[in-house]
């Protein structure tokens, strides 16, 4: 039988992207092929050959009753499951902007992760200080945005002054994307009333070495500011950790016209994960990560932050159906615990009164998703989502100087409350 070279297609099932250089076999012939930067492979066969696909990134795979012409979606060898929201189908993916960071293109480092959404359509930043930023996306902020960082580890701040949001938690070269969901639409991810933003860290890095790492640092002659990072990375049979270290230490930068604005900090922090694949089907990883900020000023607060220390530790299970209508599981759990110290004693107003203030907030919560492929154009993604914050803390005051700005012969001592043992529960069932 005559047969003309025929073509066809692979695509990543997730990213949708073509997928170059994979080797394609007709079984038990010679005929091989190798696919071109646009995904297509040119081959002879016919509808009864059985097809072998392989590429070292995906999942080998035997293809029977391919109709020339077909398009062929590929599964990833290795998934990753800090990327629920995935790229590009918007069956799957609701996320309506994706932002990817790229820090070689940058001239000047982000101070922080709040940082990277100064450039993003639609936000702008509620700065106090170059250390705690907070994003505003379309005149939405705060509680009103639910920010959290591989599709669901959250972790609240614990000032009131919110001198310590979420994206100080997070090392900014760690973020990979950002993605973004509009408006109050959105179930999956938590409740939320101006939109949802999903910070990406990719640490898993695609690589097959046994080891690798890299070690950079940074310097700006504004403010004197220094940042030192160092990532590392290592794959050991059905195990990959990874871990990555940064320190910052940022001087008051200098404005236009010649004057200090008091904004220095020092930062440390540290990452570590650890994730092991049971299979083809089944991963679970673990995450540990630490930050402390230091002698953070606030211009554009009444107090400075004397110490910042915080701890979020998450857990995340995954699972791919081979076949069928049940197309998987992903499971989380995570706690974050972040403790706060306040205190006006660089400020002027220490004079009259002494303030300090030490405040602390509890996160933990989990989630639990199922995903059904009902057919080829409907899915459905059910679950439940549970969300715990507790927040305490108390403020010391001590007041020298009466309203006439005399001073008191007997300094006064006050105590406040600052949360009053305060707790948010949530819980959600979504479908
Ligand atoms: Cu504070």
């Amino acid at each position: 039988m005559l047969q003309a070279q025929s073509k066809i297609s692979l695509v990543d099932e997730f990213s949708m992207e073509p997928i170059k250089d994979a080797t394609i076999q007709v079984k038990g012939s010679s005929k091989a092929a190798v696919s071109n930067k646009k995904g297509e492979v040119f081959i002879n066969f016919s509808e009864e050959d059985t097809l072998q696909i392989s590429h070292l990134k995906y999942r080998k795979q035997n293809m029977s009753n391919i109709k020339p012409g077909e398009v062929i979606y590929l599964k990833r060898f290795t998934f990753r499951i800090s990327e629920i929201l995935l790229l590009g189908n918007p069956q799957i993916d609701p996320a309506q902007s994706l932002v990817k960071t790229n820090f070689r293109e940058k001239v000047v480092q982000p101070k922080n992760a709040g940082e990277l959404f100064s450039d993003i359509n639609g936000f702008s930043l509620i700065k106090r200080g170059s250390y705690a930023m907070d994003p505003s996306m379309r005149a939405s902020q705060y509680e009103q945005i639910n920010i959290q960082f591989d599709g669901g580890t959250k972790a609240m701040h614990a000032c009131p002054s919110r001198m310590d949001p979420i994206t100080t938690l997070v090392n900014p070269e760690e973020v990979s994307r950002i993605e973004i969901i509009k408006g109050p639409f959105s179930v999956r991810y938590g409740n939320t009333s101006g939109g949802i933003i999903n910070m990406v860290t990719d640490n898993a890095v695609e690589t097959t070495d046994k080891f690798s790492g890299n070690i950079s640092s940074g310097y700006e002659s504004n403010g004197n500011s220094m940042v030192n990072m160092v990532q590392l990375e290592g794959h050991l049979n059905k195990w990959d950790l990874s871990g990555n270290f940064s320190q910052r230490d940022y001087g008051d930068y200098e404005d236009g016209d010649g004057r200090s604005i008091p904004s220095s900090f020092r930062s440390l922090g540290y990452n570590l994960e650890a994730g092991y694949s049971f299979n083809e089907n089944n991963r679970l990883k673990a995450g540990f990560r630490q930050s402390f900020g230091r002698d953070v000023k606030h211009a554009g607060l009444m107090m400075d932050t004397d110490e910042d220390n915080s701890s979020i530790f998450s857990l995340d299970y995954n699972y791919r159906a081979e076949a069928g209508k049940f197309k998987g599981l992903t499971a989380k759990v995570y706690y974050s615990f972040v403790d706060h110290i306040m205190d006006n004693y660089q400020r002027p107003s220490f004079n009259r009164i002494e303030a300090i203030s030490n405040v602390e907030a509890t996160t933990y919560g989990g989630k639990l998703e199922a995903e059904w492929k009902l057919n080829n154009k409907w899915r459905l993604f059910s679950g439940i989502d549970v969300t715990n914050l507790s927040r305490d803390g108390q403020r010391e005051r001590l007041v020298k100087m009466n309203m006439a700005g005399e001073p008191l012969a007997m300094p006064m001592e006050f105590q406040d409350k600052v949360w009053q043992d305060s707790y948010v529960n949530n819980y959600g069932v979504f479908a």
